[in-house]
Order: structure tokens, then sequence, then C-alpha cells
């Protein structure tokens, strides 16, 4: 594999570490290749334009590409080293199965036959909703619809659901309520308009770096900054107004900059009297937040939370970001609510600069949430007991609309399923749980208990390895396809190479395995253009509705936004410019919030906060950013982050071992004293398995509405750990052989 070209020839932008970078000259081996393949990025849900350069199959490099409109040719160090995963050693290249001594390559019509008979084996005997799916976000839009399809014509069964539950749904749902539609309000250029933004829980130079590059070049026409994080992460060095919350009081705090809307009058009250229903009930709810009450639960100082409210109050344009760090909560759902409370009680929204949005987080993280593998959702982000939804859609795939199965089970319910030996077989594709889902320990007990257990990857991943059987499937620039991006767009993945050795498309796999279970009449498809065209009929009329869009038309504009509802229908950036929403009454819904505490706060035993999330090298679970070279020698194991006031307490210094444990396990990093952080918060990356999975220590504990685990909170005690006692990366059972 080439070198990196060397430092000179990159324009580190103004950036510092966790730079977006422009490269002169491209990246990887840049000369003599093939082809050039404009397509995106394989990682985050910015999708970064990128072009890849193709040799023999395999992608040698990339160059910027700068025309397109998002990134303008800037990337992370994540898309900057992606196509060190083409031709990568570690490659699935043949179906593997279950051998006495690890897994053996067989043929796909073992491999096929074994699945298809496991399945039959269990439904005879348990019922069909005894086998579930789990499915992913990472997966194109066809794929991901191709999934949903699957498991409710070919399983037949209630139990999918995907890992966008771990990721999404509070967003979503929060959405869903207040607009009526749940989808970022605003094309990013609106955030170059915005007098105000406000971020609350992301980490956005390391998670959505090219959002960082829209809210700092707002800044430098005069934009103020407001960051709600308990870490001082860089794009809170860069805020005017800071906010460490303690992590799982947002909603206090939000509520507390309401009330001083509200008390100052900073309000717009013709938007609120035309355009809303709910606020008298939201005046009430916040009325018990004055600053000095809603600073003391949150944790910060009441005049930065007034400064706060005031700076967004005043502004005459503003831009309201969030992400995980309010999301990953019991209360995930309330918290974006208390956000949105903001954005409607000053009446910005569906104008240029006045703005709304979640940052999505799988690279799909959009298009993933819309057609139909969520298990209360058909295509058109059609709710799955609307009895017209269910009659729409079984029209379109020719069956008895009682053929499609009922709302099932949600991804961490699954698991609880399994614990109960209700669901007996688990076919996942795009999901690696044993590293992503809380509570660890008890995840690994449930993939031990299943009767059968298949998986389709491209690398062999944590929980691939308790598989029975295991699908070399394809990556993303393997198939055509489509990916909506943070900002609504709708943008075209060009098919750069085919997938290697015996590996198979992801959708030809499913298709096949449809066939050995007697629905092959409802999978005939012979490229994703075809699932395209039928997606786009499923999709017509829903709220996520795609009809007009195709690849060519993606390509004449650089990108569709949905809703686009007729081929001649230019798309829709900016929702809400004509004053409606998406309910039933065609307002906007405030929607009351009342703090409540986390479902583990700290106590005497457990004195600290843990919570987690990212680092800007890897990529979730780490299956993929850990075998590349660059990113692994950028952080190559995970450590603690605590400041030095506890640490002082510990008695540990910046790289000693320290021994963190929860209600439910305990694992050993080495400690990273930083001052960025809360004192009585530690933070961990949670892109490792094994001994050093985070979530190993992380409670099993879900938003009521949305099922989204409670990730960003946990009680923990630590201690200085003996020497040596930090687990060295497990290199032959957990960790990936190779890396290159
Ligand atoms: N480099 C990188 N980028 C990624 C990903 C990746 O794995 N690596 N994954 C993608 C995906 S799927 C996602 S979901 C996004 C996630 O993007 P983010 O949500 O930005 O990332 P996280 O690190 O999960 O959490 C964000 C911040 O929440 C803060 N936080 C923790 N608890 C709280 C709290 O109670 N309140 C508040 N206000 N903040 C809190 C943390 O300190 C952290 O800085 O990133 C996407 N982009
Ligand atoms: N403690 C803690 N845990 C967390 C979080 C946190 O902040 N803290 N964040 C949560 C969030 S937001 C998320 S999104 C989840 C993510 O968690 P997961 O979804 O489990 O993580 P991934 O690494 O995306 O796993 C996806 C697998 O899909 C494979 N894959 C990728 N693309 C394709 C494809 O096109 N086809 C096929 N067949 N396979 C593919 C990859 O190789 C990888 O093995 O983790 C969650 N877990
Ligand atoms: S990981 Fe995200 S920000 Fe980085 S290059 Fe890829 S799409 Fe862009
Ligand atoms: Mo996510």
């Amino acid at each position: 594999m080439a070198d990196l070209p060397a430092p000179e020839n990159q324009i580190i932008e103004r950036f510092g570490p966790h730079a977006a970078y422009v490269p002169v000259g491209g990246w990887g081996a840049a000369s003599d290749p093939d082809r050039r393949v404009p397509s995106h990025c394989c990682f985050c849900g910015q999708q970064c334009g990128m072009i890849l350069l193709v040799k023999d199959n395999v992608i040698v490099g990339l160059e910027p590409w700068e025309e397109f409109p998002f990134n303008h040719g800037m990337l992370c160090p994540k898309g900057v080293n992606r196509y060190l995963q083409s031709g990568h050693p570690d490659r699935l290249r043949a179906p593997l199965v279950r051998a006495p001594n690890g897994f053996q390559e067989t043929t796909w019509d073992d491999a096929l036959d074994r699945v298809a008979r496991a399945v039959r084996q269990i439904q005879a005997e348990h019922g069909r909703d005894a086998f579930a799916m789990l499915s992913g976000a990472s997966l194109i839009t066809e794929k991901a619809y191709l999934a949903g399809k699957f498991a409710r014509l070919a399983l037949k069964t209630r139990n999918i659901d995907y890992n966008g539950r771990l990721c999404m749904v509070s967003a979503a749902a929060a959405s869903k309520k207040a607009f009526g539609i749940d989808r970022s309000a605003n094309p990013w250029s609106d955030i170059l308009l915005a007098e105000c933004i406000l971020i609350a829980g992301s980490n956005t130079a390391e998670c959505s770096p090219i959002t960082t590059d829209y809210v700092w070049r707002a800044r430098d026409s005069g934009a103020h900054v407001i960051v709600v994080d308990p870490r001082l992460t860089p794009i809170a060095r860069t805020a005017d107004v800071y906010l460490p919350v303690r992590p799982g009081r947002d909603a206090a705090l939000l509520n507390g900059m309401l009330h001083v809307l509200i008390q100052e009058d900073l309000l717009d009250h013709t938007f609120i009297r035309e355009r809303t229903t709910g606020f008298e009930q939201v005046k009430e709810a916040v009325s018990h937040y004055p600053p000095a009450v809603a600073a003391e639960i949150a944790g910060v100082h009441a005049e930065d939370l007034v400064r706060a409210a005031r700076l967004w109050g005043e502004a005459k344009t503003s831009f309201a970001l969030h992400a995980r760090g309010i999301e990953h909560h019991i209360q995930g759902v309330e918290n974006c609510a208390a956000v949105i409370n903001l954005v409607l009680a000053t009446g910005r929204i569906g104008r240029p600069g006045c703005g709304y949005g979640t940052i999505t987080g799988q690279g799909n993280g959009q298009g993933g949430r819309e057609h139909g593998q969520k298990c209360d959702q058909l295509p058109g982000m059609r709710d799955i007991e609307d009895p017209a939804a269910r009659e729409y859609i079984a029209r379109v795939w020719g069956v008895h609309p009682d053929e499609i199965p009922h709302q099932g089970l949600t991804a961490v319910e699954i698991f609880e399923a399994i614990d109960r030996s209700e669901i007996r077989g688990l076919l996942s594709i795009s999901f690696n749980p044993l590293v992503s889902l809380p509570d660890a320990g008890f995840i690994r007990n449930c993939l031990r208990k299943l009767d059968f257990y298949c998986a389709i990857d491209f690398f062999l991943s944590e929980t691939a390895r308790h598989a029975d059987v295991v699908l070399a499937g394809s990556t993303q620039e393997e198939e055509e396809g489509i990916v909506t991006s943070v900002e609504g767009r709708v943008i075209h993945i060009r098919q750069a190479v085919e997938p290697p050795g015996q590996a198979r498309q992801d959708t030809r796999i499913l298709c096949d395995l449809a066939e050995r279970l007697g629905a092959g009449d409802k999978f005939r498809f012979r490229s994703t253009r075809e699932i395209l065209d039928e997606l786009r009929v499923a999709s017509r009329g829903g709220l996520a509705d795609y009809y007009g869009i195709t690849y060519e038309k993606i390509d004449r504009q650089m990108g569709v936004f949905w809703p686009c509802p007729e081929l001649d229908h230019p798309g829709t950036p900016r929702l809400f410019e004509d004053g409606r929403f998406y309910t039933g009454d065609g307002r906007a819904h405030f929607i009351p919030v009342t703090w409540h505490p986390p479902a583990e706060d700290t106590d005497e035993e457990y004195p600290i906060v843990l919570t987690s999330g990212r680092v800007v090298a890897h990529y979730l679970s780490g299956n993929q950013t850990r075998r590349i070279g660059p990113l692994l020698d950028q952080t190559p194991n995970p450590y603690v982050e605590i400041h030095p006031q506890l640490a002082a307490q510990l008695g540990v210094a910046d790289g000693e071992p320290v021994r963190i444990t929860s209600r439910r396990g305990s694992i050993v990093l080495p400690a990273s004293v930083v001052t960025t952080i809360r004192p009585d918060t530690v933070f961990i990356p949670y892109h490792w398995g094994g001994r050093q999975s985070v979530n190993i220590l992380t409670i099993r504990a879900l938003d009521p509405v949305s099922k989204i685990p409670e990730y960003k909170i946990c009680a923990v005690k630590l201690e200085k750990a003996a020497a040596g006692a930090v687990p060295a990366a497990e290199i032959a059972s957990l960790s990936p052989r190779h890396h290159v």
C-alpha cells in the first residue's frame, strides 16, 4: 500500500489536530488509476463527496471532489484513509461456517441452505417471531429497504430493528411529535446565515467535522456560538458561551433558557399564536426552572445560562444543532423537545438562516430510518400500524395486508427476548451489537443462548465471531445506491469495485435467501436500480416521499432533498417554508418537558458519572477503522479522561492504569488526565471490544418512547490499578488480525 503524502503536500486548514483537510494532488496512489469515480465517504452522516481512484478492482487513493457543494473537497482523517479498507487482507472473501476450531470456508449453496434450514426449523418449533433480524444504517437505502421487506415477507417475522435504535431515534421521535416529520429542517447553508448557533451534546469537531466548518464560517461573519457539553471539546473552545453541563441535566438547563426568554419577552408571539400549539403548557412547565434552579441542577453558572438565553433570544436568525450527547438518555426524546421548544418560542424555523437539526450519525443515519427497517415502520416513513399504510405497501409488494407482520421489538428488547428464550434465531447485517450495545456481559450471554446466529459483514466483527454462519457481504462502494445525508440531501453512491473473491453483494445475499425461504417471487431484483424503482413507488405519498428521485437527477442537481413527490419536482431543501408543518393540524407542537434524574445516578458507592462517545480517528464499533493503520496509530487504544482534581484524589498520573467499576462490570484503562472535563465526570471512547469495551460498564436503561439506551450516564467508582493491569489489545481473539 502506498505511503500517505508528506505533510508538506497537505493544506491543513485552520482547524488544528481535529482537522478537515483539503489534500493537494490527492491521497494514496493517485497516479495512473484505471478510473476516477465521484462518490461519497463510507463513514459518517456528513457523507462528504470524494473521488475514488480505482485500479485493478481496488480503491487505491482519493482526490478531492471540489464541486460537491457540502464539503468542497474537505475530508476528515477517516475520509482521507477510507481507501485503505479496499483490498484489505482481513476482508471476508467467502462464506464461513462454524467448525470445531473456529470457522471454515464453505460454498454459498451450503451456507445459504444452512441459514434457510435454521430459519424453518426455529420457526416451526417456536413460531415465526422467534427468528429476528437486526439491520444497519451504514447500508445504502436500497439495502435498508430490502432488509425491511425481507424480514416481513421472507422471514415473515415482526422482529426486525436496526442500529439507528442506538443512535437516531430520540431525535426522530421528538421531530415527529413537534413537526410531524423526521428530517433536519434545513440545508446546512442556512447555518452560514445564522446569528446564533446552539450546539447541545455534539462533539462537532471530531464527529461531524464538516459541520464545524459551517459553524466557524458563520462565526467569522459574527454569529455567536453556545455549546452545551460536559467536556470542553474543540468546538466548545471556540464558543461565546460554554455550558459544562453535568451529564443528564440538559432538560433543566434548556428549560432554564426558555424561562429567561419568557421573562424577558424575547419571544415571537405571532409565530406562537398562528403556527403552534401547546405553548401555555410549556410556559407552565418551564416556570419551575428559574435560572438559579436550572443552573443548580445542571451544574453550571446561572449567569452563563442567562447569557446564553439572551444571545439566542436577541438574535434575528439562529440554528439549533444537537447530537447524541442529549439524545442517549432515558430522557432523550424530551431533551430534543426542549431544544425544539426554544426554536418554536422564537419562531426561528422555515426561513433562511433559521434552522434546526439533529446531526445524523451513521453514513445513512437519515435514509436508513425512513424506509422500513425500523420495527414500527413501513417504507416512506409510514406507521406499520396504520391500516391505510399497510394496505398501500401490501399493494406495492403484491401481498394481502394481513401478510405484513405488525410492530415488533426494538434492538435491545430483541436481546431481552433472546435472554427469555422467546427469540431463538438471529440474522444480522451491518451491526456489531457485542461492542455497541450497553451491558456487554448481558449481550454476550444472549449470543451464547441463541440456537442459531448468522451475520452478514465484510470484516469478521466481535459479534460475528459468535455466529454459526458468516456471510461475506459487500462494502458501500461495491453496489450502486442512494444515501441521505445529514442535510436531508439524497446523494448517489456509485459502484466503484466488485466484491473480491467469493464475497457477494448484500442485496444478492438477501434475494438468494428469500428464494430459499419460498419468497423468491417478491425478490426478483436484477440491480439496485430496480430496488430503487420499487422503493420510489413504495415511498410515494408517504412523509419521506422519494418518488421523484433517480440516480440521474441526483447527478444533475448534486443531490435531491426529499420530499420530492414528482419527477419534475426540484426537491425540498428547506422544510416548512409555506408555514405549514406535517402534523395533523398543520401546526408545530410545543412539548412540555420536566427534568428527571438518570436511570442510575451517583451515590456513595459509585460516586462518579461515566459518559462515553467518540474520537475523530475511529468509527463506531471500530470494526472498520481499527484495521486502518494511520487511524489506529492516531488512537491505538481506549483511555479514561479524568480531570486533574479527580486524578489527584485517586493518586493517578497521566498514563497510569485506572480500574473503572460499575454495577455491571469492571475494566482497566490508562488515565488521560485533562482539564477539559468536569471533575465529577469521566469519559471513555467506545470503539473497542473485549476487555477494552466501555459497554461492559454501561447500563441497559431505555428511553420509554424511543427505546434508545442511556449510553451517556451511569455511575462508576475509580481506583488506581496495578502497573501492567491495562489489557493488551486482544489481537488473537477480539481485535483485527492485520491492519494496513
Ligand atoms: N469520529 C467519529 N465521527 C462519528 C462517529 C464515530 O464513531 N467517530 N459516529 C457517527 C455517529 S453514528 C454518531 S451517532 C455521531 C455522534 O456524534 P456526537 O453525538 O457528537 O458524539 P459523541 O461522542 O457520542 O457525544 C457527543 C458529546 O456529548 C457529550 N455528552 C456526554 N454526556 C452529555 C450530556 O449529558 N449532555 C450533553 N449536553 N452532552 C453530553 C460528550 O462529552 C461528547 O462530547 O458521530 C458520527 N460521526
Ligand atoms: N457506550 C457507547 N455505546 C454506543 C454509543 C456511544 O456513544 N457510547 N453510540 C451508539 C451509536 S450512536 C451507534 S450508531 C452504534 C453503532 O454500533 P454498530 O452499528 O454496532 O457499529 P458498527 O461499527 O457500525 O457496526 C456495523 C458493522 O457493519 C459492518 N458494515 C458497515 N457497512 C456495511 C455494509 O454496507 N454491508 C455490510 N454487510 N456490513 C457493513 C461493519 O463492518 C461493522 O462490523 O453504537 C452505539 N453504541
Ligand atoms: S467520516 Fe464523515 S466527516 Fe469524515 S470524511 Fe467521512 S463523511 Fe466526511
Ligand atoms: Mo450513531
